[in-house]
């Protein structure tokens, strides 16, 4: 295609035009002088002629998605957890070394600058860094992806550990403004709420809403890796419709016209936090309903400026719902196209139908999403009778599969009727949508099983699996340099684009010196860790030592506790026999906890204790160290998931969906300890059952427990070594000014129950860990364990992943460019 106007840009890999642009833009963006310039000024500007770079592939790929005239994909996600996005860039467009080198000629260093960008952390843990790993793959694979989403102001919370207790911190991260945003003031659709539905003969009209809000646009550019292809992020964000009124203000007006504007913006004020538990917020629903309405009306704008009709939408369009979070997309789509383009019900239900597809991310009952009919009828009161008559067609279309079964009708109605009524949304997006998957093998077996086995029994050909993964552009190539340098060296460089490739390394293992360097890579990450360590928390830790890593979202079911027992069992050894000859470890914890999840943060405060216990006392020393990093985030991940030489995967049997950090520990060399749960069982296929450490209970294990009786306190009092660690939990032996501290623990875990079986996998966990520091005490053995674990992550790249929800539920094929 001839381009009408004259524009020019930079050769990306000529260092001395890139110098040139840099120090443009620092005098013509920024305006500083070069002499005056911040370090911030520097990333600034830097970030703005690397954003030069993508603008044009940009534009590129969005001509060539027009013309091709391809079938979209639009990936509906309340998270996307990005972290940062320059370093991102600089290896998408192979530029690090020539953005190192201009920088380095002018006086900067090119690690200090990328480390100073603030994550963009628009999400809570695996669900949202899923999310952009998928953003990754689509634009790395040319998949014409769309993500949609919020823009917070305030994303995950800061976490500050103060006297061993988590305090959370605004997470300010506008405030040093991500210049590979570009706001659209343009792209601007109004979202309503409230009002009421107004019948006139059959047709419904949504009138008299109040408190709308206007949404408006702001494309993120996320390149693919070695590729043309570039694909946007779309984050909405909340304004007022009395922006012009305020200018109107009379004295007496001016403050509730200033408080009503601020009101009516909360709607993409803050991100909410997951734990796990679901309660029903408004502002939430609010949230949900504001970038889902915005976003379906930015879809069909798209769709109508190539096409006239809006029959053909299914062919062209797919809407994928990432966890019910976005599940008002259904309804929202059933009213424009009833209400708004005039559809008869059928037509409307046929496209919508086949436009939906919808992943599942837990089968944990207690989170999945339910909301009081009264609230949502409240804010949405056409969209809650467009969910009436969806359930009243469906459980007809019931009826005449299973005639006279209202039991069935009853289990599957999408409104749950005991107590107060509530609208299921797990299950108005299986209804609505033409596939529904989960997140590994077991879950997607166990989704069909358990939450939807009688929806299951109506739609048996719906549900299928796809298993999560993980771009490796990220967490090998960027976060990893000294093991991607030498794998580089072993296999050439095309793994970053075909993670298989990988399984090349497997017969290296039978090379000394390979395996050598792979244990100095390893090294090296440790030094740096400790280094990051020694930095901020100020505490040695020896990198000879072994690296137990547990780093994840704070919770009962992923079972931290469990890790703590093992860590206090091996206290009590070594202060038992001082002389024991034993394998000397750094247990790492890192994670947040939901605000108001007590039991959560009082794990975090009991990690913080017993590390403040072992760690001076002098009778350890070295042996055993724990270590809990504060702030979480995508950043920190990608210091301390190379370090690692052991991972820790631990939650109960059939309560992990897939875990991704799982695959991230495997991929950088770590070996497994884990259960049966989630990916894990997958990743013991790929790798082999003998490179990966698997205890405790299986799923089915800890269901018969569950309903055969469980009872933890005969556990407790047959192991005199649990019984120990318990009662040091009891009488306040790791708290002694406030002895009751964690006497809660002890009672869940010995008289309420233990609801995640902890008790039940004590022992195998830690005859377990004892295997891992036998085979830690012969090097070679165990980094050759390593190699074939890396060899074996093949399978866990998003590409995969992303490549199987292409071909088997959206069936949209890539550009060409
Ligand atoms: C819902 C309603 C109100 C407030 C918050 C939420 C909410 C927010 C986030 C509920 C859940 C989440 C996040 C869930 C999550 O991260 N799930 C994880 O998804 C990963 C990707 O599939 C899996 O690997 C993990 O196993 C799963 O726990």
């Amino acid at each position: 295609m001839s381009m009408p106007f004259q524009y020019d840009v930079t050769d990306h890999q000529d260092v001395q035009a890139i110098k040139k642009a840099i120090a443009n833009k620092l005098m013509y963006a920024i305006g500083k002088d070069p002499i005056a310039a911040q370090p911030k000024d520097w990333l600034d500007a830097t970030f703005l002629t690397v954003r030069d770079q993508m603008v044009e592939r940009w534009m590129q790929t969005t001509r060539a998605q027009y013309s091709q005239d391809l079938k979209r994909v639009y990936y509906l996600s309340m998270e996307f957890l990005i972290g940062r996005a320059l370093s991102n860039a600089l290896l998408a467009l192979d530029m690090e070394d020539t953005v190192r080198t201009a920088l380095d000629e002018m006086g900067i260093d090119y690690d200090d600058l990328v480390h100073m960008e603030p994550d963009a952390a628009l999400g809570n843990g695996g669900l949202g860094r899923l999310a952009a790993c998928f953003l990754d793959s689509m634009a790395t694979l040319g998949i014409p992806g769309m993500g949609y989403g919020i823009r917070y102001q305030f994303g995950m919370f800061k976490q500050r550990i103060i006297e061993g207790r988590q305090v959370e911190v605004p997470d300010t991260w506008l405030g040093s403004v991500n210049i590979l945003d570009f706001p659209r003031d343009e792209v601007c659709y109004r979202v309503r709420f409230g009002g009421r539905v107004d019948m006139d003969g059959k047709k419904a009209r949504w009138v008299d809403t109040h408190n709308d809000v206007l949404a408006v646009a702001h494309d993120v550019i996320i390149p693919g890796y070695d590729t043309t292809a570039t694909n946007t992020l779309r984050l909405w964000t909340a304004r007022s419709t009395r922006e012009i009124n305020l200018s109107k203000f009379n004295e007496g007006d001016y403050f509730s016209a200033v408080a009503e504007k601020n009101l009516s913006e909360n709607v993409s004020r803050v991100l909410y936090p997951d734990d796990s538990t679901y309660s029903g917020k408004e502002l939430r629903l609010r949230q949900e309903y504001f970038f889902v309405a915005a976003s379906i009306q930015d879809i069909l704008h798209r769709h109508r400026m190539t096409h006239d009709t809006l029959d053909n939408l299914a062919d062209k369009v797919s809407i994928h719902l990432n966890d019910t979070h976005p599940v008002l997309a259904i309804p929202e789509l059933m009213r424009v196209l009833i209400d708004e383009a005039d559809c008869e019900w059928e037509k409307a239900w046929a496209i919508t139908s086949k436009v939906f597809s919808y992943t599942n991310h837990t089968l944990m009952s207690e989170a999945l999403e339910t909301w009081p009919v009264d609230m949502f009828g409240h804010l949405l009161p056409r969209h809650l009778k467009i969910i009436f008559d969806i359930n009243e067609m469906f459980l007809k279309e019931v009826e005449e599969k299973f005639p006279g079964d209202l039991a069935l009708q009853r289990s599957v109605s999408l409104i749950e009727e005991h107590g107060e009524r509530k609208v299921r949304m797990a299950y108005l997006a299986v209804v609505a949508s033409h596939k529904v998957n989960g997140v590994s093998a077991l879950h997607s077996d166990l989704m069909v099983e358990s939450i939807f086995a009688d929806l299951a029994k109506v739609f048996p050909d719906r549900f299928t699996n796809v298993t999560n993964g993980v771009t490796p552009r990220r967490w090998l190539a960027l976060a990893n340099p000294s093991l991607s340098g030498l794998i580089d060296r072993e296999i050439g460089q095309t793994w970053r684009v075909r993670l298989n490739e990988l399984a090349e390394l497997k017969s290296h293992i039978d090379f000394p010196k390979f395996v050598q360097d792979f244990r100095e890579a390893k090294h090296a990450n440790k030094e740096r860790l400790a280094k990051y360590v020694a930095r901020n928390l100020g505490g040695v830790i020896n990198p000879d030592a072994l690296f137990d890593v547990q780093v994840k979202r704070i919770h009962e079911y992923k079972r931290q506790l469990l890790n703590v027992l093992h860590v206090i069992t091996r206290y009590n050894r070594i202060l038992r026999d001082p002389d024991a000859k034993i394998q000397p470890r750094v247990v790492v914890f890192a994670g947040k906890a939901a605000s108001a999840y007590r039991m959560a943060k009082l794990v975090i405060q009991l990690i913080n204790d017993i590390g403040v216990k072992i760690n001076n006392d002098s009778r350890v020393g070295d042996k055993l160290k724990v270590v809990f990093l504060p702030n979480y985030s995508v950043s920190l991940a990608e210091v301390i998931i190379p370090a690692a030489d052991l991972s820790e995967q631990i939650s109960t049997a059939g309560t992990e969906a897939s875990g991704t950090g799982n695959m991230k520990f495997a991929l950088n060399g770590a070996l497994t300890i884990g259960t049966l749960d989630g990916a894990n069982v997958e990743m013991r296929e790929a790798v082999g059952a003998e490179n990966i450490f698997i205890f405790g209970n299986t799923t089915e294990q800890v269901n018969a427990l569950r309903s055969n009786g469980y009872n933890p306190r005969a556990i407790y009092e047959s192991n005199s070594e649990l019984r120990e660690v318990l009662n040091q939990l009891a009488n306040g032996f790791f708290s002694p000014h406030e002895p009751e501290r964690y006497r809660v623990i002890f009672d869940t875990l010995v008289n309420w129950g233990d609801h995640y079986q902890l008790l039940a996998d004590y022992e195998s966990y830690v005859a377990t860990q004892d295997k891992v520091d036998a085979l830690y005490a012969k090097p070679d053995e165990w980094a050759k364990k390593a190699i074939l674990n890396v060899a074996g992550m093949g399978h866990f790249s998003s590409d995969r992943t992303i490549a199987e929800y292409a071909e088997k539920i959206w069936h949209t094929k890539p550009v060409q460019l």
